[in-house]
């Protein structure tokens, strides 16, 4: 039986930065997704605040809300079956010392901050963040 989901995916300053957003792309559409919607945005401080509210606790959470909102970046809602399981396999551990061959952030990551793409870790997370970034 199929799965249709939709997932949010952020390709981050740093692969932005170093010009992989088409290499990026390319992975997700060689792996069977459709890229729905795209935009290309910078976020303010308090914009990435609001979106990475659920770490607001962790003792990392200021530096990351200062890296997503330094530079431009691509958001994306990604279509496939089994969009969002498949698109956190695809992009690896948070950590790109920890993730497997062939991963987008052992690929591209630099390290545990700037580990190049975000992607929803849940339904109801996707939902949310579609929304955050596309709900007019
Ligand atoms: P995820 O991006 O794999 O879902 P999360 O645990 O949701 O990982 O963390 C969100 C982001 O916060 C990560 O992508 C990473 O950039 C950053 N992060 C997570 N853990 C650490 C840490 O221990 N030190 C610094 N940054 C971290
Ligand atoms: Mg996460």
């Amino acid at each position: 039986m199929s799965n249709l989901e939709k997932t949010l995916s952020i390709i981050k300053p740093d692969a932005v930065e170093r010009k992989l957003e088409n290499e990026i792309k390319n992975c997700f559409i060689n792996s069977g997704f459709v890229i729905e919607k795209e935009k290309k945005i910078q976020l303010s401080k308090e914009e990435a605040e609001d979106f990475y509210k659920v770490h607001q606790t962790k003792p990392f959470y200021n530096d990351l809300c200062e890296y997503l909102s330094s530079g431009p970046i691509i958001v994306m809602i990604l279509k496939k079956d089994n969009a969002i399981t498949d698109n956190r396999k695809l992009m690896g551990a948070t950590d790109p010392k920890k993730s497997e061959e062939g991963t987008i952030r052992k690929k591209y990551g630099i390290s545990i901050d700037k580990n190049s793409v975000h992607g929803s870790d849940s339904l109801e997370n996707a939902k949310i963040e579609i929304d955050f970034f596309f709900k007019n």
